[in-house]
C-alpha cells in the first residue's frame, strides 16, 4: 500500500473499473482529480503493472527519444520562478550572456547529433522574446532542421505572431511548462500567471506546433499539486506530445535552494500517472537525473519515462557525463529511438 495517500473527496467508486478503463481506452480529455488521485493511491506495483500496459501498447519498451539542450541566451531574466538558477532577483553566481550566434548554436547542434540527440532544444532567459530576436532564433531553427534534427525552443511567453514565426522557420515543438497546479503556482512564481502559460501554449497550438509542456517536483508542492498539476495537461484540448516530469535541481541562492528532497518512489508514482492518463505523449525524464541512482532512472523507464536529454549540461545545471550514460543503456537494453519513429509517434499523439 502507498503510506502517503492521497485524500480523495469524491471516490471514483470501482478501482477495477478505473483500471480496465485505463488499461483500455483511447487518449482521454475529461480525467477528474479524483480519478487521477486514485491512480496515485494504487499500490505501487498496480500503478507499475498499468503503466506498463499502457507503455506497450503505444511505445517500444526499449527505445527512448533522445534530446540536446542549449543556453542561447544566459541569466539576467525578469522573472521571479523560485527554482531557476537564471532570475536576475536571486544571487546565484551564474554569469548572463547575451544570445549567442548562430554559427555556435549549430556547431553545438552538430556535435549533439554526433552524440546520438534526435532532437536539439535551444532555451533562453526571457520573459518573452523581443521581435527583434526571432530573426536570429528563426536562423538557428531553420540551420539545426537542416542537419536532420528534430527542432525545440522555450523562449518564454509568445504572441500569436511570434509563434506563427517560429513555426514557419521549421519549430517542431515549444517548451512552456505549466510547473505545478493552478493553486500552488502563486506560491512558486509571482511575476506571470498560470492563465498567462496557457494562452502562450494555445498560441503555440494554433500556430500548428507541437506542444512540450511538463513540471518539477521538489517545489514543496503537496501530492494534491501533483494531481492538480497532471491534470491540467491531461485536460487541455491536445495532450502535449512531449511531458518532461523535472526533479528539482537545487540551486543555491534560489528561494527553493534549500526544498526538501522529492521521495523517488513519489516521482516514479508521477511518471506512471503521466504515462496512464496521457497514453500517447513522451513522457521526458528530464532535469535531476544528475542525482538520481541508477536503479531510481530504471524504475522511471518502467514507468514509462522514454525520452531524456543527453549532454554534459542541461541549460546551466549539469547532466549525467555520456559514459555514465552509456553504461546505464547497455546495462538496461536501451536504444536510441529512432528519428523518424518519433515524429510519427508525436503525429499520433496529436490525434
Ligand atoms: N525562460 C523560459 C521559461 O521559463 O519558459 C525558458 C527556460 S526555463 C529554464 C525552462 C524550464 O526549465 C522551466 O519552465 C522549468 O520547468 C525548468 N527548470 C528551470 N530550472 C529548473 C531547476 N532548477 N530544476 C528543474 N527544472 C528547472
Ligand atoms: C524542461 O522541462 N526541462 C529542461 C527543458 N524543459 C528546457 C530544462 C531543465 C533546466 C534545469 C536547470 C538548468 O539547467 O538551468
Ligand atoms: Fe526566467 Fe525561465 Fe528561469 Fe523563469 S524559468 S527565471 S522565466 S529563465
Amino acid at each position: 500500500m502507498n503510506d502517503a495517500k492521497i485524500a480523495v473527496d469524491n471516490t471514483v467508486g470501482d478501482i477495477e473499473a478505473l483500471k480496465d478503463r485505463c488499461a483500455a481506452a483511447a487518449p482521454r480529455h475529461d480525467w477528474s482529480r479524483a480519478e487521477i488521485a486514485e491512480l496515485f493511491n494504487l499500490p505501487f506495483n498496480d500503478l507499475l503493472f498499468l503503466a506498463q500496459q499502457v507503455h506497450r501498447r503505444h511505445f517500444s519498451a526499449t527505445q527512448v527519444q533522445m534530446s540536446t539542450l542549449l543556453s542561447i541566451k544566459t541569466g539576467g531574466c525578469p522573472e521571479d520562478c523560485g527554482y531557476c538558477s537564471q532570475s536576475a532577483k536571486f544571487d546565484t553566481g551564474l554569469k548572463a550572456e547575451k544570445l549567442i550566434d548562430v554559427e555556435a548554436t549549430l556547431a553545438a547542434a552538430r556535435a549533439a547529433k554526433a552524440n546520438g540527440a534526435s532532437r536539439f532544444c535551444m532555451g533562453a532567459a526571457w520573459r518573452n522574446p523581443k521581435d527583434r530576436d526571432l530573426d536570429k532564433i528563426c536562423a538557428m531553427i531553420s540551420g539545426v532542421k537542416a542537419l536532420g534534427m528534430e527542432t525545440c525552443a522555450t523562449l518564454g511567453m509568445l504572441t500569436p505572431e511570434q509563434a506563427r514565426r517560429l513555426n514557419e522557420a521549421g519549430l517542431d515543438y515549444y517548451n512552456h511548462n505549466l510547473d505545478t497546479s493552478p493553486e500552488y503556482y502563486g506560491q512558486v512564481v509571482t511575476t506571470r500567471t498560470y492563465q498567462d502559460r496557457l494562452d502562450t501554449l494555445a498560441h503555440v497550438r494554433d500556430a500548428g506546433m507541437k506542444v512540450c509542456c511538463g513540471g518539477i517536483l521538489g517545489l514543496g508542492e503537496k501530492p494534491e499539486d501533483r494531481v492538480g498539476l497532471l491534470h491540467s495537461l491531461a485536460t487541455l484540448p491536445v495532450h502535449p506530445e512531449s511531458v518532461p516530469i523535472n526533479m528539482l535541481v537545487q540551486v543555491k541562492g534560489t528561494p527553493l535552494g534549500d526544498s526538501a528532497r522529492v521521495d523517488g518512489i513519489e516521482f516514479v508514482r508521477t511518471i506512471a500517472v503521466a504515462r496512464i492518463i496521457m497514453p500517447k505523449s513522451m513522457v521526458r525524464l528530464s532535469a535531476g537525473r544528475e542525482q538520481m541512482s541508477d536503479e531510481l532512472q530504471a524504475l522511471c523507464f518502467l514507468a514509462g519515462a522514454n525520452s531524456i536529454f543527453i549532454g554534459e549540461k542541461l541549460l546551466t545545471t549539469k547532466n549525467p557525463e555520456q559514459d555514465r550514460d552509456q553504461a546505464l543503456f547497455a546495462k538496461l537494453g536501451i536504444e536510441a529511438m529512432p528519428y523518424s519513429t518519433a515524429e510519427i509517434e508525436s503525429a499520433e499523439a496529436a490525434q
